[in-house]
């Protein structure tokens, strides 16, 4: 172990939505967590690693904190809260255009109980007014749960450098973790089922997304050529949802393919010939065996 080197682990912890992946990729400067405007994107604990000269932080993304509707759910939540074990810090993160809601309040309970001290940010305020920050920020140190109350735009990027240094004040002496160049420990493969997933959430509509899965049946980098071949499956749950995935001609799944194909290529730096398949998969989200497939293990 270095002399005097810091490093620890930070669990990034709220309700859904309130931009817990944004912060965790701005923080390590990559896109290693998934983002989207709907709810519950986020699956599994996605770890994240900041490395400066002399300490790291290794941060843990995790599911939004909500009442689970199926067996993915119920392991989502467990992947939340056994985040809050065993970590030197938790960041609890509220959504300033929403303000401290009935679910931040009941989360903010089960955190009053936790071992590990917890900060609390703010988020989004590049949304809101002086005074709704404000707002926020009071009911939060009210509470009596935190060690500090801090306000940031995760997309702006605000706020951060001041995160950081709360963060580090919290690290103990200890070993650097992983090596400078890495930034997650989620192999290729997952990352580009994810990155395929990601634009499915974007680009469709209504109850489509929430089940969909992706698997990855094969990715092999062709010899001789700087070009990564990805054969990736769609699952949803109805035959409808199917029809919607595939779109009028095939346009539908041709969109979702190009753009997750150019962001598979930027995360691997490298060309990409990617190609997508449909499947229809009933109530997967409450079969065990599909969960493993696609990933998350109940
Ligand atoms: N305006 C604004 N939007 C944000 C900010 N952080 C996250 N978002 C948006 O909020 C939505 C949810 O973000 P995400 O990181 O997936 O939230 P999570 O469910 O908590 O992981 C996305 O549309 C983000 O672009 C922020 O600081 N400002
Ligand atoms: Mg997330």
């Amino acid at each position: 172990m270095m002399e005097g080197y810091r490093s620890g682990f930070v669990s990034i912890v709220g309700s859904p939505n309130v931009g817990k992946s944004t912060l965790l990729n701005r923080m390590v400067g990559q896109k290693v967590s998934i983002v989207s405007e709907r709810a519950q994107t986020t699956r599994n604990r996605v770890m994240g690693v900041l490395t400066r000269p002399g300490f790291q932080i290794v941060f843990l993304d995790t599911p939004g904190v909500t009442t689970p509707k199926n067996r993915l759910g119920e392991y989502m939540l467990k992947v939340a809260y056994d985040a809050l074990d065993e970590v030197e810090a938790i960041l609890f993160l509220v959504d300033a255009s929403r303000g401290v809601g009935p679910r931040d309040e009941l989360l903010i309970e089960r955190l009053k109980t936790a071992k590990p001290p917890v900060i609390a940010a703010v988020n989004k305020i590049d949304l809101v007014s002086l005074g709704d920050a404000d707002e926020a920020e009071e009911k939060l140190r009210a509470a009596e749960a935190f060690a500090d109350v801090l306000r940031v735009s995760a997309v702006e990027g605000r706020g951060l450098d001041a995160l950081e240094k709360k963060l580090f004040s919290f690290l103990e002496e200890g070993p650097q973790y992983f090596p400078d160049d890495m930034v997650t420990d989620q192999p290729e493969r997952v990352l580009a089922a994810e990155l395929i997933r990601e634009r499915a959430l974007k680009l469709l509509k209504e109850e489509v997304p929430h089940g969909i899965g992706v698997g990855i049946d094969k990715m092999a980098r062709r010899e001789g050529m700087e070009l990564m071949d990805v054969w990736a499956t769609i699952y949803c749950e109805r035959e409808g949802h199917k029809g919607i995935l595939i779109g009028k001609g095939g346009s539908m799944l041709k969109r979702i393919g190009t753009e997750a194909r150019h962001e598979i290529e930027l995360m691997l730096g490298e060309r990409v010939n990617l190609q997508l398949w449909v499947k229809v998969r009933e109530d997967w989200r409450n079969s065990v065996s599909a969960m493993r497939e696609f990933g998350y293990e109940p």
